[in-house]
């Protein structure tokens, strides 16, 4: 049975290459199992190394959610815009590059999804990681982002997902799921609900001084894990940051945070154990360095001072979004379990509580590390 499922999904990825117009022998796919949203596999072909002997060649194709991303030729317009402006501005930067079909487009739709194929970098990723050197180059690099596209227009830029980091909205939003409450889980959960309901005024700070005008809108990444560095298998040095599809206008707190609510956790996002989670202020500090080494003559002052905080707002924002599709029957993040998204909600509970903890640590090392870098920018 297993066999056949697995042989059908091989016909389907062949038929898609075709259609991005990759031909030749197929060889096998890998489904990757790291994004929460999109499906994604690696598919491999056969091909001459130009002495008659094979080898492999390897694409990246993923079918993009429609349940999240509802506007997906958008999206891939998107991604076409910044690719392009980061080829353009940057030559020597790697970048990924997605394949046309041979109508010209960048995605194929057909009647069982929205299909986007890409070249494959050979890489490793870091699911988690506490090589202060590794994390200090996630941060240069989602640092180095955010500055190759300042130049660039945030007007052509479609929201794909309208106030994706709009913490009142997501708040708003866990509120509407108590009340429809379609599967009974909200009683079970009240505990969860009334910490983040009691922190919600702390958690919205950011979104409030952008209402205010108080932060600067920028172009941002907006899910800045970081297993979305890509870095060379043999120096760890960062190639490449990709999952483009939430570039959007942003603060520069969304990125910084999301990246250390992910990245300085001592469990993974979902440790079934909310015990173990907390924040580890090495980790911390070595991605504010890489970060603040390549942002900090370029940020506002209230930039700089909402930067420890804007990881706290993340982890809370990301608990209400994860306790919100748990309570509405876990419809937008795939889960592994029945019980997966309130594991994911109490363990960025568990991490914001803490975060709350090291507050002044952590503003004391956001505020050195800025004055340093900006002296020597
Ligand atoms: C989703 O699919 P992935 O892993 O790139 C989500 C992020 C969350 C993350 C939590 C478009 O990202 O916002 O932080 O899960 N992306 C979207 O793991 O909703
Ligand atoms: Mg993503």
């Amino acid at each position: 049975m297993m066999h056949n499922q697995n042989m059908e999904t091989a016909r389907r990825l062949q038929q898609i290459g075709r259609a991005f117009c990759i031909e030749g022998p197929f060889f096998s796919y890998d489904e990757i199992k790291m994004g929460n949203v999109n499906h994604t596999y690696k598919v491999n072909y056969i091909r001459d190394d130009g002495s008659g002997m094979a080898r492999i060649k390897s694409y990246l194709v993923q079918r993009v959610n429609t349940y999240a991303f509802q506007h997906p030729i958008e999206l891939m317009q998107n991604i076409d815009r910044v690719t392009e402006f980061i080829r353009r501005s940057y030559p020597d930067t790697p970048c990924l590059h997605f394949h046309h079909t041979a109508d010209r487009k960048n995605y194929l739709m057909d009647e069982d999804g929205f299909w986007r194929l890409s070249n494959y970098v050979p890489s490793v990723t870091f699911d988690s990681c506490d090589d202060p050197a590794v994390i200090r180059s996630a941060g240069e690099a989602f640092g180095d982002f955010q500055l190759m596209l300042s130049g660039f227009d945030a007007e052509q830029l479609y929201y794909t997902i309208p106030d994706f980091h709009n913490t009142r909205k997501r708040y708003a939003q866990l509120r509407e799921a108590i009340e429809a409450d379609p599967c009974g889980r909200a009683a079970s959960v009240k505990e969860e609900i009334d910490w983040l309901f009691s922190v919600e005024d702390t958690a919205c700070t950011l979104t409030d001084m952008e209402e205010r005008g108080e932060l600067p809108l920028r172009v941002t990444h907006n899910d800045t894990k970081i297993n979305n560095v890509l870095f060379d298998v043999e120096t760890h040095e960062p190639l490449v940051v990709i999952d483009l599809d939430t570039v959007m206008p942003g603060l520069i707190g969304h990125d910084f945070g999301d990246a250390i609510r992910f990245a300085a956790n001592f469990v993974e996002e979902d440790c079934p154990d909310p015990a173990k989670a907390g924040l580890d202020l090495n980790v911390f500090w070595a991605f504010a360095e890489g970060f603040l080494s390549k942002t900090a003559p370029t940020l506002t002052a209230n930039e700089t001072d909402t930067l420890a905080l804007s990881s706290f707002s993340l982890a809370c924002e990301l608990s209400t979004r994860f306790l919100a599709d748990y309570i509405m029957g876990d419809k937008y993040f795939k889960i592994k379990h029945p019980q997966h998204n309130i594991e994911r909600t109490r363990c960025q509970i568990a991490l914001a509580k803490d975060m709350l903890r090291k507050m002044d640590a952590m503003n004391a090392i956001v505020k050195e590390c800025a004055a340093r870098y900006k002296a020597k920018g």
